[in-house]
């Protein structure tokens, strides 16, 4: 069985999801990163940037057991593993590098700064960061909207970038996005949501 070591955060739900919805059994380990538990040495072996998630997988290839860090990283393994949500074709993986890559260095970053700086009290201190990092958070739903309005999933057909970008667009309100102003987010968002496994991914204590 699959250990996900994880908490209840966007890129910790992008795996429980994952996990889910490639019907794998996996047992979750909490990281109370409130608490500092990701900088315990236990932790620091499987994920040396002291973050979440990380898993470790005692059936890895070869037979022989294997952790895993980063996100991105960990999505792209179980994919690899499972032949689902991640096409054999060369040509087809192209769009979902392209799009899982996007949301591991935009669609998450970004939306992240704008938590951040929701959370600063001191109004000068919040003001420029706040501003920047919500242009920049509208700026990557309107490329999301666009692209969407253009094919069902992010890369065509469901793979492990929707549920990347799915762990991030789960905490849209609080980003402060109104998926009305980005219909085709919205439809994309309210399929995936209605997906049993997604649920299950979201329903999952993490904490
Ligand atoms: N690029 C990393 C980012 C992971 C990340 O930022 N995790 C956060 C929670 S969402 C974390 O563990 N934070 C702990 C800390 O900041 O010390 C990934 O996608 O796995």
């Amino acid at each position: 069985m699959i250990e996900l070591h994880t908490w209840n955060t966007p890129n910790g739900r992008k795996v429980s999801i994952a996990l889910e919805e490639m019907g794998l059994p996996y047992s979750v380990h909490t990281v109370n990163i409130s608490k500092d538990e990701q900088f315990a040495p236990d932790f620091l072996r499987i994920s040396p940037n002291n973050r979440i998630p990380a898993i470790i997988d005692p059936d890895g290839p070869g037979g022989t057991a294997i952790s895993v860090f980063e996100s991105g990283a960990i999505l792209i393994y179980l994919g690899q593993k499972t032949g689902q949500f991640w096409p054999a074709d060369i040509r087809a993986q192209v769009p979902v590098l392209e799009w899982l890559m996007w949301q591991m260095g935009g669609f998450g970053p970004m939306l992240g700064q704008v938590h951040h700086f929701l959370q600063v009290e001191d109004e000068q201190d919040r003001k420029y960061g706040l501003a920047r990092y919500t242009k920049e958070t509208r700026r990557l739903y309107g490329v999301a909207d666009r692209r969407l309005a253009n094919v069902e999933f992010f890369a065509g057909a469901l793979s492990i970038a929707d549920f990347a970008i799915l762990g991030w667009a789960w905490r849209h309100e609080r980003h402060l996005i109104d998926l009305a102003e980005f219909p085709h987010v919205k439809r994309w968002y309210e399929t995936l949501m209605a997906r049993p496994a997604v649920q299950r991914g979201f329903e999952v204590a993490l904490s």
